[in-house]
C-alpha cells in the first residue's frame, strides 16, 4: 500500500536566514508504521507535491500553527479526488476540532504501537474520524529509531553544508511555562528514553552534527550525567535546548560534544549574565531565544534587553513576538481579556503581532521586533555569526579527529573565501 506522508510548508521568521532542518515528527512517526506500508515522504518546504501521482492513503504531519491552514488545503485537494487523508502531529493536536473538517481522520497523541490499528481500519474501510490517544501515552521504550531513510538527504543543507540530524532522548516536560504548549502536548511528566536506545540511535546517524530536540535537557541531573557520559565516545557535536546550570553536568555535556544551546533570555539580570557565561566557560555557544511583548515589557525595557544581548556576547539570537498559541496559558489569558485581534492561523508565525500588548501598541511591538533583528546583527551579520559557530565545531572536530575536509571546501565556497 502506498502511503504519502506530507509535511506542509511553513514560513521562516522575517529576518532569519533561510535554512531547513530535516523534519523530526514525520520520521519518528514513520518508524511506527506497519512493515507493509510503503511510505513516500514529501517536505513541501523543499519539494513540490504532484497531486496527480497515484496514492492509496495520505498522511499530513503538522508541527506549527502556521502550517495548519496549508495542511487543510492539501487535504481538501486530495479528498476532492476521493483519496482518504489522516492528520497527525503537534499542530493536529493543537487544532483538532478545526482539522476534523478537512480530514477523514485525525490522530491525537503519540503514534508508537497505534498504527497497526489505524492501518487495519483503513484497509477494512472503517477508518475512525478521531483516534484520541493523547492521554494514553505509549511506553517510552516503544519509541523506535527514526526512519531518516525516507528523507531526501541532499535537500537539507545550508549553502552546501549539511544540516544537523534531529534526534530526541526524552519526551514530556516538568515545567509549564506561560507561552508554551508542551504541558498540553506531551504531559508534565518527564519521560526519558532508555539511554542505551537513544545513544544507539545517535551512533547510527551518519552525520557528525545533531540537534537533540528534547524540550529541555535540564529535567533530571542524574539522567543528564548518564546520558552525556554515554555520548562521549560518539564524538559528535550537537545543539539542544537548555542544559542544567550545574558545573558537573556542563562539564560532561562539553565532553559529550555540546556545541551550542538555545537558551531563553528574558531579562537583563545577573542570573542570566552568569548563566550565559558558564556555558561559554565550558566552550558551549549560546543562541538566545528572545520573546518580545510580555506584559512586563516596555519599549525602553526591550531596547535595554537588546543592548544586553551584545554585552553578554550571545553567539546568535532569534527574536519572536509573543504569540498566543492555542492550549497555552498565554492564549487562555489574552483570549479571556479579549486582547487577541487575529485568529487567522497563518499569522501565527511568531513574527507577527496578533494581540494588543499591555504597554505599547501592536504596531510599536511589531516595529521593535524588526529593530531587534537589525540591531543585534548590525555589526556582524547573521551569516558571519553562523559561520563562527561552524568554525568552532570544525575546530573541535579536528581536535577529536572526526573532521570531514569536504566541509571546508563547501564552507569556503559558500562564504566566498577560505575558512578554517
Ligand atoms: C524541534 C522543535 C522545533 C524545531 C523543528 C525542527 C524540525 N525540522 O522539526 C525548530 C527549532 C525549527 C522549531 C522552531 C520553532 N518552534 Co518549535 N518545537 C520543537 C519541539 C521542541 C519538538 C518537536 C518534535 O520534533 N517533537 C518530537 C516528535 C517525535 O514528536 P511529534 O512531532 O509530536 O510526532 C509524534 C506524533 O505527533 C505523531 N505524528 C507526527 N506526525 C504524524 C503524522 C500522522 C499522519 C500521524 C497519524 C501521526 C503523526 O507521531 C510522532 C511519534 O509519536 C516542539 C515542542 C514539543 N515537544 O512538541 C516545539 C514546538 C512545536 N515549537 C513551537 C514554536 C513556538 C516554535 C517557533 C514558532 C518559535 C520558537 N523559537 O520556538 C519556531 C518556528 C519559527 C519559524 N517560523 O521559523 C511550539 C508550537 C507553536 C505552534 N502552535 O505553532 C512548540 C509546540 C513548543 C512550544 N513552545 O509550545 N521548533
Ligand atoms: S518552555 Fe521549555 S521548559 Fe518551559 S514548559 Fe515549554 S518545553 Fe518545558
Amino acid at each position: 500500500m502506498k502511503f504519502r506522508l506530507i509535511y506542509p510548508r511553513w514560513p521562516k521568521l522575517t529576518g532569519q536566514n533561510e535554512f531547513h532542518l530535516p523534519p523530526h515528527g514525520p520520521v519518528v512517526f514513520a518508524a511506527a508504521l506497519p512493515e507493509d506500508v510503503d511510505v513516500e515522504f514529501i517536505d513541501e518546504n523543499l519539494e513540490t507535491i504532484c497531486f496527480d501521482d497515484p496514492v492509496d492513503f495520505v498522511g499530513i504531519s503538522v508541527m506549527l500553527t502556521s502550517q495548519v491552514k496549508r495542511g487543510w488545503q492539501i487535504a481538501d485537494m486530495y479528498r476532492q479526488q476521493s483519496v482518504k487523508v489522516i492528520f497527525g502531529g503537534i499542530g493536529a493536536m493543537l487544532h483538532a476540532r478545526e482539522t476534523q473538517l478537512h480530514a477523514d481522520s485525525v490522530f491525537l497523541g503519540e503514534a508508537e504501537g497505534r498504527m497497526e490499528q489505524v492501518f487495519d481500519d483503513f484497509k477494512n474501510c472503517r477508518l475512525q474520524s478521531v483516534y484520541d490517544f493523547q492521554e494514553k501515552r505509549p511506553p517510552i521504550e516503544s519509541v523506535g529509531t527514526a526512519r531518516r531513510d525516507i528523507l531526501n538527504r541532499d535537500l537539507y543543507n545550508y549553502k552546501g553544508i549539511q544540516m544537523p540530524d534531529l534526534v530526541h532522548a526524552s519526551r514530556g516536560c516538568r515545567f509549564n511555562c506561560y507561552p508554551c504548549a508542551v504541558a498540553f502536548l506531551g504531559g508534565r511528566q518527564f519521560r526519558p528514553r532508555p539511554i542505551d536506545k537513544a545513544v544507539e540511535e545517535m551512533a547510527g546517524i551518519n552525520n557528525n552534527r545533531m540537534f537533540i530536540v528534547d524540550n529541555s535537557l535540564a529535567q533530571d541531573t542524574q539522567w543528564e550525567k548518564d546520558l552525556f557520559k554515554e555520548m562521549i565516545p560518539l564524538k559528535k557535536k550537537w545543539c539542544s535546548h537548555p542544559i542544567e546550570d550545574n558545573p558537573q553536568v556542563l562539564d560532561l555535556a562539553a565532553q559529550a560534544g555540546a556545541w551550542y544551546v538555545y537558551q531563553a533570555v528574558f531579562d537583563t539580570s545577573d542570573h542570566i549574565r552568569d548563566r550565559i557565561k558558564r556555558y561559554h566557560d565550558h566552550g558551549i555557544a549560546v543562541e538566545g531565544t528572545i520573546l518580545l511583548g510580555l506584559d512586563r515589557h516596555t519599549e525602553d525595557g526591550i531596547k535595554k534587553l537588546i543592548d544586553f544581548l551584545s554585552e553578554i556576547e550571545l553567539d546568535l539570537a532569534e527574536f519572536t513576538v509573543l504569540t498566543p498559541f492555542p492550549h497555552t496559558q498565554a492564549y487562555d489569558k489574552l483570549h479571556k481579556q479579549k486582547r487577541i485581534f487575529s485568529y487567522n492561523w497563518d499569522n501565527y508565525s511568531a513574527d507577527q503581532v496578533v494581540y494588543h500588548p499591555k504597554n505599547m501598541s501592536a504596531a510599536k511591538l511589531q516595529a521593535l521586533f524588526h529593530y531587534a533583528w537589525e540591531t543585534f546583527y548590525k555589526d556582524e551579520s547573521q551569516e558571519l555569526k553562523m559561520f563562527k559557530l561552524l568554525h568552532q565545531a570544525a575546530l573541535q572536530e579536528k581536535a577529536a579527529g572526526v573532521y570531514r575536509p569536504r566541509l571546508r571546501k563547501l564552507a569556503s565556497r559558500a562564504f566566498g573565501r577560505p575558512i578554517f
